[in-house]
């Protein structure tokens, strides 16, 4: 089984890329830089929002065995002008998604964000049932992929599965980490059950460790197969020695912590 994972430059893509080959995958790489040393399979620098390019991607790979899946993690990770996220999350998702209607590819895992949802202030434990609540225009920009994911799910049976994505790292580093961090090892397996869920339509689901603090439900994730390992309560004692800061009160106040703030607020 053969997957094209975009962004595969990226720290979560490095991550994943070398995760799926150690479970068998052939993977593709496509990213805007050039082809990292080391890195096994077909390599693209191309970038995802130029529809012309990732088509030229699909019909590369057609002529070389095909594709199965595709992972779709390239984006700017943080908070940008309104056209600069609608291109990198948007014009990208929908660039993917044609090219896997035109070429018959059946099943996309996507990169979304608890900034989807940031905007929810926190008290129980948050369900994929919530509404898109965005923080940012990041956070809008992982609303609107999800849409258009569900919406050709709908229209042509592609199975999309959206990872809102916490904070992924080699181990927390802050208070809301205890709750949001996605250790790298459960960030392949959370990809994988994507990738190997049977029939799951469209689908959302949290990407976060087994954390004992954890904000939002695994249970949508482990429908999905994607059974979390790893607990960031393991570094609670050390995170917690260091004194209390003002942005850990404000970080707790909303799912989305800090992307929350009016240091965020900007015209769109
Ligand atoms: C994200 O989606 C961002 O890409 C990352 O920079 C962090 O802000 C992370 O969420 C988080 O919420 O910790």
């Amino acid at each position: 089984m053969r997957v094209l994972v975009t962004g595969a430059a990226g720290s979560i893509g490095t991550v994943v890329c070398d995760g799926l080959v150690d479970r068998g995958w052939d993977v593709a790489g496509l990213d805007l830089v050039v082809e990292p040393e080391g890195f096994i399979g077909p390599w693209f620098a191309e970038d995802c929002a130029d529809p012309d390019a990732v088509a030229a991607v699909f019909a590369a790979l057609d002529t070389d065995g095909g594709l199965d899946a595709v992972v779709h993690l390239a984006s700017i990770p943080h908070e940008a002008s309104l056209p600069e996220i609608l291109t990198s999350h948007v014009v990208t998702t929908a660039a993917l998604l044609d090219a896997m209607v035109e070429h018959g590819v059946p099943r996309i895992v996507y990169a979304s964000s608890n900034h989807a949802v940031g905007r929810t202030p926190r008290s129980e434990l948050l369900t994929t049932a919530v509404r898109p609540r965005p923080d940012t225009f990041y956070g809008t920009g992982k609303v609107a992929a999800e849409a258009l994911l569900s919406l050709y799910a709908d229209r042509h049976g592609i199975d999309a599965v959206a990872t809102r994505i916490g904070s992924f790292l080699p181990q927390p580093e802050t208070r809301r980490h205890l709750s949001t961090w996605l250790s790298h090892d459960d960030a392949v397996r959370m990809v994988h059950a994507g990738l190997t869920a049977p029939d799951p339509g469209f689908a959302v689901l949290y990407g976060i460790s087994a954390n004992t603090r954890a904000w939002w439900d695994l249970d949508p994730g482990r429908a999905l197969g994607y059974e979390p390992e790893d607990d960031a309560e393991h570094y609670a004692a050390a995170i917690e020695a260091e004194p209390a800061t003002p942005s850990d009160e404000v970080e707790a106040a909303h799912v989305g912590g800090p992307f929350v703030t009016e240091a965020f607020y900007r015209p769109a």
